[in-house]
């Protein structure tokens, strides 16, 4: 058995699972570190000086010295080095990075807006609330029609563009979105759901946390920051 050099700062989240499925996927030794971010731990000193964004996910790669936060940055370094789910050619690379970077830009923050004032704000905001619903439906449709050109978001081999895309889209019950208006995504979703590698990754997740990330008590941690403590 190869010896783990990837220490992988992880919480049950969507931005969590995206190295998490990664590191499955292409059988990466690592060794997870559970940073429960509903009891503040991505505030503890010691994961500040490899997160300073106090935000999961985040990796140290012993062998190279390398420490790293952002889930897109981990994904596309994990790929580059392990050379896997990241095309060599110029051309099919590109798409890979065009659509990690629409989803880092696009989907992550949009989704994020639509969970934090649909889900969680105490308060309903209903201008917030359905720009941010419109918001996720506009890029459903654009990840649809790409899907109409090949299986998987950037070609025809599954990459670190769609494991990005996927744990925000396994969000869709609670985004007010309907995966039946999006069929291809919807095929998409199973085809990622049904792979070996997705199954593990969140069967690891459910022996890491069994409560939901957001609770009364967690609510004061995440949602009320105030400037002093980066949010
Ligand atoms: N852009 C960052 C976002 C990371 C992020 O928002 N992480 C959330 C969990 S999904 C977190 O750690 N939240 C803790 C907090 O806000 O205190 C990435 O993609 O890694």
């Amino acid at each position: 058995m190869k010896a783990s050099v990837i220490d992988f700062y992880f919480w049950t989240t969507p931005n969590g699972y995206k190295p998490l499925l990664l590191l499955e996927e292409a059988a990466i030794p690592y060794e997870i570190h559970p940073v429960n971010i509903s009891a503040g731990e991505q505030f503890d000193q010691d994961f500040a000086q490899i997160s300073p964004n106090n935000k999961i996910p985040a990796i140290v790669d012993r062998e190279r010295n390398v420490q790293l936060f952002e889930s897109g940055a981990i994904l596309l370094y994990l790929a580059e080095k392990n050379r896997a789910f990241i095309p060599s050619c110029e051309k099919a690379h590109a798409r890979v990075l065009q659509w990690l970077f629409w989803q880092v830009g696009g989907v992550g923050p949009i989704f994020g807006q639509n969970l934090h004032f649909g889900e969680y704000a105490s308060e309903r905001i209903a201008y917030a609330s359905e720009r941010f619903v419109n918001e996720t439906r506009r890029l459903l449709t654009v990840l649809d029609s790409a899907l109409a050109e090949s299986d998987w978001i950037a070609g025809s081999d599954y990459s670190i563009a769609d494991m990005a895309i996927y744990p925000w889209v396994l969000k869709h019950p609670v985004l007010q979105v309907s995966l039946s208006d999006f069929p291809r995504v919807a095929e998409w979703f199973t085809r990622i759901e049904e792979r070996p590698a997705t199954l593990r990754a969140y069967d690891i997740g459910k022996t890491i946390n069994t409560t939901p990330t957001i609770t009364a008590e967690s609510r004061a941690v995440l949602l009320n920051q105030g400037a002093t403590r980066a949010g």
